[in-house]
C-alpha cells in the first residue's frame, strides 16, 4: 500500500454494529423489525407520517446513546495521519466517525442529527423527536422531516464521490452489505478506473467479487490493523 496517496473509504452499517447500533440486514436488523417501504421512502412520509417520525425519533435518540468503537477511532487516527487525499463516505446517518474525532467525512445518505424544513428547505441540527410536529426554527411551519435520503431520492454529493473516486489509488469498503445503490457501484467504478479496491467486512458481501482483496471478520479488528499497514505501524 507504500504507494497510496489518495484514499476513499465507503463505510455501511457494519461499522457501528459494535457500537449497538443495529445493522439493516443481519438477524433483528432494523429491516426486520420495519419493512423498508414502511419507513424509508417518500411514499412512506406521504402515506403515515407518524409511523415514520416514530420510526426516526427511535433512531436518533438510540444513536445519541452510542460511542464510536475502535473502527471509527482507527480511521479518525488515519484521517489525522494521511497527508494525502482521504475522503470517508458513510451510508450511515449516525455520526460517531465525527464523534471519533473524523473531519473528512461525507454523509451521503444523510445525517440523523439533522432536520429539513418541507417548507422553507432548511436543515437544521435536531436531537430531538419531531413526532409532536415542532415548529421549524427558520420559518415557524410545522413541516419537519430527517434529513436523511429515502429509496428514490438522490444521494448527497454524488459528484464530489465521483471526483473523488476518479483521483483515488484505493478504494476501501468497510461494512457493508453492497445491497444498495449507488454506494454497492462504487467498487465497480473504481475497479474501471483502475483504483486498488480492498473490502473490510464480517463476512462475503453481494460485491465481495469486486475486490482485489476482501479480508473478512469484526471491523474492530479489521479496520485498526488496517489503518497500521497504512501508517506503516
Ligand atoms: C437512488 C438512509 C437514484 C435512511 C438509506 C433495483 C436494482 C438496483 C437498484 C435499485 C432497484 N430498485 C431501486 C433501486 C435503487 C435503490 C436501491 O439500491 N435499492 C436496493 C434495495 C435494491 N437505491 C435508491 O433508491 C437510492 N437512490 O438510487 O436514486 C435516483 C436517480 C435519479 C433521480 C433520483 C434518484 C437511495 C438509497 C438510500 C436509501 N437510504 N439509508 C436510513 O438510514 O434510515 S439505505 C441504508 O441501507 C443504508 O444507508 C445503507 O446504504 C443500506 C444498508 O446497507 P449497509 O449499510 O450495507 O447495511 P447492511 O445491514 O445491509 O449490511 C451490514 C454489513 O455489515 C453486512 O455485510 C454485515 O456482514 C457487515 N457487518 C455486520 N457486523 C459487522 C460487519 N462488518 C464488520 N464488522 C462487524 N461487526
Amino acid at each position: 500500500m507504500a504507494d497510496m496517496r489518495n484514499i476513499v473509504i465507503l463505510t455501511g452499517a457494519g461499522i457501528s454494529a459494535e457500537s449497538g447500533i443495529d445493522t439493516f440486514r443481519d438477524a433483528g436488523g432494523l429491516w426486520e423489525q420495519h419493512k423498508v417501504e414502511d419507513v424509508a421512502t417518500p411514499e412512506a412520509f406521504e402515506r403515515d407520517p407518524d409511523l415514520v417520525l416514530r420510526f426516526y425519533d427511535m433512531r436518533r435518540e438510540a444513536i445519541q446513546a452510542k460511542q464510536p468503537n475502535a473502527a471509527h477511532e482507527a480511521l479518525a487516527k488515519l484521517d489525522a495521519a494521511w497527508d494525502g487525499e482521504l475522503l470517508i463516505v458513510t451510508q450511515n446517518v449516525d455520526d460517531l466517525h465525527e464523534r471519533a474525532g473524523a473531519s473528512r467525512v461525507l454523509h451521503m445518505h444523510g445525517t440523523h442529527l439533522n432536520a429539513w424544513c418541507t417548507a422553507c428547505d432548511m436543515r437544521t441540527k435536531w436531537t430531538g423527536p419531531m413526532l409532536d410536529r415542532p415548529a421549524c426554527p427558520e420559518c415557524g411551519e410545522r413541516a419537519l422531516r430527517p434529513d436523511v435520503v429515502w429509496f428514490g431520492e438522490m444521494p448527497y454529493e454524488m459528484d464530489r464521490i465521483y471526483a473523488s473516486l476518479r483521483k483515488a489509488d484505493l478504494f476501501v469498503s468497510i461494512g457493508t452489505s453492497g445491497a444498495v445503490y449507488p454506494a454497492a457501484g462504487f467498487v465497480q467504478e473504481a475497479r474501471e478506473m483502475r483504483v486498488r479496491t480492498l473490502e473490510l467486512n464480517l463476512e462475503a458481501s453481494m460485491g465481495s467479487r469486486w475486490f482485489h482483496e476482501s479480508r473478512h471478520g469484526p471491523a474492530t479488528q479489521l479496520v485498526p490493523q488496517w489503518v497500521d499497514e497504512m501508517l506503516g505501524g
